[in-house]
């Protein structure tokens, strides 16, 4: 069935002129606008290009990270949920997000709080739903999604991010039904057993955000050694530029929300 990776659609938002005041852990200067603009054209190209219908929502200049789309809501066939961020700059782009999933979703459900959860922290694979804690996910958002989506069969596992490291997806990504790219410090924790795991090249560890849409991985371009383990297993790799995305702790999975809604 491979609804892990097949999708009918995806949404993006357009970087806004703000996202020079984006969050980062470290300070390796602001992202160019016309750069981060022609890198997220050729994203949402190639998205287009699987035959997906993808939404773009236009700038939203109040909110510098709104242009990472993904943190802001899970999407699974039967619902969607609007997330509860944890960075308080980014609150609000959950409630921004809402009347969008509505225009495609029946049920869009709401994680209230007290705890927060960020999509960046949630992978989604054939058999289960791994959830990061992480400085952005606490175990009272898990619990209060896995609540929401455990009626819908699905089985939730909470793991842990790497310390220091942003999301639970900054280090890994799925490739197919058995299949995660990961950097080594996270699969060494053994959250991938019975997996099968293709671990980024040493000094490559940025590459771990890649994603599976259709029958591409979309990839950060610049990677060359892990690109070639990716290459050598058959998938088909579309290499996208990700120099300023990367500036503010961003990776390809950031860049949308990908779903196929049952209707
Ligand atoms: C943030 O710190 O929230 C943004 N600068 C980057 C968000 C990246 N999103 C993601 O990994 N899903």
């Amino acid at each position: 069935m491979a609804r892990s990776y097949r999708f009918t659609h995806a949404i993006t938002r357009r970087p806004c002129a703000a996202i020079v005041e984006g969050l980062r852990a470290v300070d390796t200067g602001a992202p160019d606008l016309a750069t981060f603009q022609q890198h997220h054209a050729d994203y949402v190209t190639a998205l287009k290009s699987t035959g997906a219908l993808v939404t773009e929502l236009s700038e939203m200049e109040d909110f510098p990270d709104s242009v990472f789309v993904e943190d802001a809501a899970l999407c699974l066939p039967e619902l969607a949920i609007a997330m509860r961020p944890g960075a308080p700059s980014r609150s609000g782009e959950a409630a921004r997000m809402r009347p969008v999933l509505e225009g495609f979703y029946g049920e869009v459900a709401t994680i209230k709080g007290p705890g927060t959860i960020e999509g960046g922290d949630i992978l989604v694979t054939e058999r289960e739903i791994l959830v990061g804690r992480s400085a952005r996910t606490d175990a009272e958002g898990i619990a209060e999604m896995s609540e929401i989506v455990t009626p819908f069969g699905y089985t939730v596992r909470e793991v842990h991010t790497p310390p220091g490291v942003l999301h639970f997806k900054t280090d890994c990504s799925l490739l197919d039904e058995e299949t995660i790219l990961a950097t080594n410090r996270l699969a060494a924790s053994g959250c991938f057993d019975g997996y099968r795991v293709i671990e980024t090249a040493e000094g490559e560890e940025a590459c771990a955000n890649a994603i599976r849409f259709n029958n591409l991985v979309l990839f950060p371009a610049g990677f060359p050694k892990t690109l070639e383990k990716l290459l050598a297993s058959g998938y088909e790799v579309q290499r996208i530029g990700n120099s300023e995305a990367a500036k503010l702790d961003g990776g390809m999975s950031c860049l949308s929300l990908r779903f196929s809604p049952n209707t």
